[in-house]
């Protein structure tokens, strides 16, 4: 007889904007909470533990100096608690999900799950759905803003005390990496995407090819020799007429059902092992709909269907 442990969800909140320069993604994990997430995940026949949010510091109150830096002590020292969390949840046999904030947490959530793999001699794919690349360096990026580069970051690239987070190196290989629906990339991120020998797909790549093809070849790069799945859901992948309250929208973008239908393939493969979505920005939202958007999407990666 096959017997299942009742399956958990663990909630870790990260409410930072610190790595853009528009304001307001640290106000993203209340209003996903406010918009029911608690409910529809336990509604979906999981037990839920809220770990609350991790510390941020107050934007107004860091000094001058560190806002000059782009905020990289602060940022680093969200990531490390991140990374840590998303470990202990894993290590628990529970599935974490992670609500931002912008994206730079994904250095954390990415660096502690890599770890929770890597200790056991196993690795970790990659799927990460996004407008930009975010595959910036501190040399190529116009902003130096860090939501800019975590993906840099996670395959070993960037700010040495990012790097570092979770153990020193990268944290994915470039063949287990697989980033779909990017429309709008910097001059020199080009050349860095180019050359990182991770899978990418383009609007026009969906366009192409259609949805569900992009995410079979997606899964198969990502699946390669690893044990367990990360996705890492930026909010602004998805087409603003759904997705308006976040920092940097970009038209041309994924339909709610492209965007859907990402999550619930990753689901299908049975070793989307965590999640995050990313850049929910309520002071750009109309009404809660990118929130109530962002819990729909949670709710699909586990394993909500139509029928
Ligand atoms: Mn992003």
């Amino acid at each position: 007889m096959q017997v299942t442990r009742p399956k958990k969800v663990e909630i870790i909140g990260v409410p930072s904007d610190l790595g853009a320069n528009i304001r307001g993604a640290n106000m993203g994990p209340a209003a996903i909470r406010i918009a029911d997430l608690k409910k529809k995940i336990q509604e979906l026949g999981y037990a839920e533990i809220d770990r609350g949010d991790v510390a941020v510091p107050v934007r107004d109150q860091v000094p001058q100096e560190v806002a000059q830096s782009k905020y990289l002590g602060p940022i680093k020292t969200i990531c490390d608690q991140v990374a840590a969390q998303t470990q202990q949840v894993l290590e628990a046999g529970n599935i974490p999900v992670i609500i931002g904030g912008d994206h730079s947490i994904g250095i954390g959530t990415i660096s502690g799950a890599s770890s929770y793999f890597r200790s056991q001699g196993k690795k970790m794919g990659l799927i990460w759905v996004d407008a930009h690349a975010d595959i910036n360096t501190p040399t190529s990026s116009p902003s130096g803003n860090i939501h800019g580069m975590p993906l840099s970051v996670v395959l070993g690239q960037g700010h040495p005390e990012l790097v570092s987070v979770g153990g020193p190196g990268a944290k994915v290989e470039p063949q287990n990496v697989a980033l779909i629906a990017i429309r709008t990339i910097d001059a020199l991120e080009r050349e860095q995407l180019k050359k990182s020998g991770i899978t990418y797909f383009t609007m026009r790549d969906i366009d192409e090819k259609g949805l569900a093809k992009v995410m079979q070849e997606s899964i198969a790069a990502v699946s390669k020799g690893t044990d367990g799945i990360h996705a890492s859901f930026d909010i602004d992948g998805v087409d603003p007429l759904y997705a308006p309250g976040v920092s940097t929208p970009c038209t041309g973008g994924l339909s709610l059902r492209e965007a859907h239908l990402i999550m619930e393939m990753a689901f299908e493969t049975g070793r989307l092992t965590s999640m995050e979505i990313v850049e929910v920005n309520p002071a750009h939202d109309q009404g809660s709909q990118t929130a109530i958007l962002a819990v729909e999407l949670i709710l699909s990666g586990l394993g909500k269907s139509i029928v």
